[in-house]
């Protein structure tokens, strides 16, 4: 029997009728930047999320064997990681994709840079928080080591915003400026980081969260439903 899998894709969903959900958690600043994404194309898919972080089982994750979130589901397909459900997103919306300024289109050294290290910044800063923050684990050679590559990130991103963002198309949505954005934001929410020493992030965060995708998607931890027995 043929499954919904075998039928042959278009490349744009039926947007009326085809459920979109993302997976993901409030608090990650990887779901806000496909929350985010959504809003900037004009749709505003709801969120599952996820309550528990330390689940081992894939299918809290949408199936992602890597137990990593976020996650989209359109139909019957699922996406698993921000950039795939960014781009799945981007395809359910008519001319969608070429809104979006993606990070493969990065062409000069310094724009293809920027994503490398906003990309390893975003990632650095999930192994700081959980490292710090959720285990409170003393410090060691390897979280110091990731701690100095995360200040070192955001001192670079900081030196070169002005170079980098001139570069980006003004008519575009680039993902580079929401996922920068998204891991600035998260910064005071998870991981105190003094930026008074970096003014041109201090005032790209200012700008940027004016939008009103930023101001529907502000951090929060997720409220798990009452438990059912009442207890
Ligand atoms: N490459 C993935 C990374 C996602 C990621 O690290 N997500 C964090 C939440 S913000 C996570 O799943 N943390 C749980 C863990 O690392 O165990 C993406 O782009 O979505």
């Amino acid at each position: 029997m043929a499954t919904a899998a075998d039928a042959p894709r278009t490349e744009t969903t039926d947007i009326e009728n085809t459920p979109i959900e993302i997976i993901g958690r409030q608090s990650s600043h990887y779901t806000r930047v496909v929350r985010m994404l959504a809003l900037e194309l004009g749709i505003d898919p709801p969120l599952a999320p996820i309550f528990d972080l330390m689940s081992t089982d894939p299918a809290t994750y949408a199936g992602n064997p890597a137990l990593k979130l976020p996650a989209l589901r359109v139909g019957d397909d699922t996406a698993w990681g921000s950039l795939n459900a960014c781009r799945l997103l981007a395809r359910q919306v008519d001319g969608g994709e070429a809104r979006v300024f993606w990070p493969e289109e990065a062409r000069t050294p310094l724009l293809m840079n920027a994503h490398e290290v906003v990309t390893h910044a975003m990632a650095a800063q999930v192994e700081v928080v959980f490292h710090e923050i959720v285990s409170k684990r003393p410090p060691d050679a390897a979280s110091r080591k990731r701690r100095e590559s995360l200040l070192g990130c955001l001192a670079w991103l900081d030196a070169h915003l002005g170079a980098i963002r001139a570069q980006l198309p003004v008519e575009r949505i680039a993902l580079f400026d929401l996922m920068l954005y998204c891991l600035l934001e998260h910064l005071p929410f998870r991981n105190p980081v003094d930026l008074s020493e970096l003014p041109a992030l201090t005032a790209f965060v200012a700008d940027f969260g004016a939008r009103a995708s930023a101001r529907a998607t502000p951090y929060r931890f997720d409220a798990p439903p009452p438990d059912a027995s009442g207890s």
